[in-house]
């Protein structure tokens, strides 16, 4: 066990508003890739400017879908793995904890999270790329892309590159991190904004925040406690 544990275990039961912010690296140990890991990262592979952004999916709507398809089935195929699940036993135990995730791939609820503040949205619905309005499920087949009532094609209902993050999950998620007294940042590399701007604007009100990485992250420095490892095995630690 980290030497840090007990004294946060304690900080954990004293504190009555805690936040828990989530990026990729919370989803690794499910199998999902991240997107910034320099051999297994998406973005090793795929280019971000092609794949997730409006303009990427203009030029081309079918390698776009495609791709999402490849990554729901993965996402589908996989499993909550430790640190989701002591994330959401966390919840069930403690009053005034809120989870903010930048994942898209459905698992803290799927871990029994009842309400997860999605920021970067969700690769299980579809919305339209003209009007937004919600589209329902995913089709059965991709031999022909679907479409919106209002003619304007679908589109997994993710956040891509130059698109607002939903206004009012952003003012939700904003509002916990200013309240927050322990502000957990767990799997994620703190590059991507405004949802990296949690934990420091968290930091700034006095809460005691805590990164929970195996890699150092813009964010360590500023961090009261790093606690350097996977984790599915830090975050399990923390109900004992
Ligand atoms: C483990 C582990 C284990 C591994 N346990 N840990 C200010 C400054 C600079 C740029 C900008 C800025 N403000 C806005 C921008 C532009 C841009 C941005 O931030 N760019 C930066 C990359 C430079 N932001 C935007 O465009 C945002 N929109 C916006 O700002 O709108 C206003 C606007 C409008 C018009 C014009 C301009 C601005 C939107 C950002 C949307 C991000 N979308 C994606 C894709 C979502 C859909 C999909 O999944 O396909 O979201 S990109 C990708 O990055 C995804 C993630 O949610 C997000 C964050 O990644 P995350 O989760 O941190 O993953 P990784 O891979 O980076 O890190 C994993 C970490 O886990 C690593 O640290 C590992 O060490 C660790 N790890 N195993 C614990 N077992
Ligand atoms: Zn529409």
């Amino acid at each position: 066990m980290h030497d840090a544990i007990p004294d946060l275990a304690r900080r954990l039961r004293d504190t009555s508003r805690v936040v828990f912010f989530t990026g990729a690296g919370v989803s690794a140990e499910s199998g999902i890739p991240t997107f910034r890991d320099a051999q297994t990262g998406l973005w090793a592979r795929y280019r971000p400017e092609e794949l997730a952004s409006p303009e990427g999916f203009r030029a081309d709507p079918r390698t776009v879908w495609e791709w999402y398809a490849w990554r729901r089935e993965k996402c589908l195929a996989a499993e909550p793995n430790p640190a989701h699940l002591a994330i959401a036993a966390l919840e069930r135990r403690l009053p005034g904890v809120t989870l903010i995730t930048q994942n898209v791939d459905g698992l803290h609820q799927r871990a029994g999270s009842p309400a997860p503040l999605e920021l970067h949205g969700n690769l299980h619905r579809l919305k339209c790329f003209r009007c937004e309005a919600d589209g329902g499920d995913w089709p059965a087949t991709l031999d022909s892309l679907p479409h919106c009532a209002c003619g304007g094609l679908l589109r997994p209902a993710v956040v891509w590159f130059g698109e607002n993050l939903p206004s009012d999950v952003l003012a939700r998620a904003s509002e916990a991190g200013l309240q927050a007294g322990l502000f957990f940042s767990v799997g994620t590399s703190s590059l991507v904004y405004p949802a990296a701007e949690l934990p420091f604007s968290a930091k700034r009100r006095g809460a005691f925040v805590v990164e929970i990485n195996p890699q150092p992250t813009p964010l360590s420095r500023h961090a009261d406690l790093c606690l350097h490892g996977p984790a599915g095995s830090v975050l399990p630690e923390l109900l004992a």
